[in-house]
């Protein structure tokens, strides 16, 4: 298990100019590095292996970004973008020995709108199939694909842990998972602890973010109901605090940080990881103790 920090934090997209960005996370007490990959092409892998590997955060999670025009449930070049996209970040993840991909593969982010019984069932199928795809290629490289539910006004898609359990039922890949996000679990479910009791063997990656995307621990998100639920459910996986910064255009409409929400980004990561460190390791301590 181990607690770490997305580059979103402060870079609109990890590119090469970004990796000081690795010893200022080990600095700031993070134990992996999620990499925010907007653009795989302004990645060097092999300067990025070089740096991962003089560092302590040496396996990496990727996190994808899906924005205008990589959308599987899209017209069928968006969804041979989504595909290539995808594809590429798998190939950056088995060279740099990481093993989770996550984010919210199965639809464009900020697509929000109704539609029929009959429409959201092609959109499903559609979305199936591309998945399935992308899944064969995951397992070939042993890596997870981590679908991240997203709140009703970034998808109509998948919103809660239930809806991406079926989706990940009917594909039937032991290569993909969940990506939980306590954002947005906070807006759509109706008890976060329960819901990661009840389908932990799902959860492949979790995102810590504050109900309104500020400092862990002064918001609305019951952090022991969420901890302790992973906890108690023997969750290996990697916790990785994220936040966005107002200068990043990429996801600014998505993200709606229209206010500071805190003095640095130093600050939400330092505190922040100091904050779940100390509460898990309290869950710890009153293991078994009665309430
Ligand atoms: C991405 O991890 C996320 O949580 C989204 O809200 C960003 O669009
Ligand atoms: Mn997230």
């Amino acid at each position: 298990m181990r607690f770490g920090l997305n580059t979103f934090l402060v870079s609109p997209g990890f590119t090469d100019a970004d990796l000081p960005l690795i010893a200022t996370f080990e600095k700031y007490g993070a134990q992996l590095v999620e990499l925010a990959i907007v653009e795989p092409e302004s990645v060097s892998v092999s300067k990025l292996k070089t740096v991962l590997a003089s560092s302590r955060l040496e396996q990496p999670v990727i996190c994808g970004a899906f924005g205008a025009g990589r959308d599987l449930r899209g017209s069928s070049s968006e969804v041979a973008n989504a595909i290539q996209y995808v594809s590429e970040l798998i190939e950056m993840a088995d060279a740099l020995g990481a093993k989770i991909l996550c984010g919210p593969m199965y639809s464009r982010t900020g697509r929000s709108g109704a539609h029929t019984a009959e429409e959201r069932e092609s959109q499903f199928d559609q979305i199936a199939l591309g998945l399935e795809k992308l899944c064969a290629k995951a397992e070939d490289s042993g890596i997870v694909l981590a679908l991240e539910p997203l709140n009703r006004f970034e998808t109509d898609c998948i919103n809660t842990i239930e809806q991406a359990v079926e989706m990940i039922d009917r594909i039937g890949s032991d290569a993909l998972k969940i990506h939980i996000d306590t954002f947005h679990m906070n807006i759509e479910e109706a008890d976060s602890g329960a819901v990661i009791r009840h389908y932990a063997e799902y959860i492949g990656h979790v995102h810590a973010s504050a109900s309104h995307r500020g400092l862990l621990g002064e918001d609305q998100v019951d952090w022991t109901g969420v901890l302790g639920a992973l906890h108690d459910a023997g969750y290996q996986g990697d916790i990785v605090i994220e936040s966005f910064s107002r200068e990043n255009q990429v996801i600014a409409k998505a993200a709606s940080i229209w206010r500071t929400l805190y003095d640095s980004p130093e600050q939400l990561a330092v505190e922040g990881l100091q904050f779940l460190k100390k509460t898990w390791q309290h869950i710890e301590q009153t293991e078994g103790q009665p309430v």
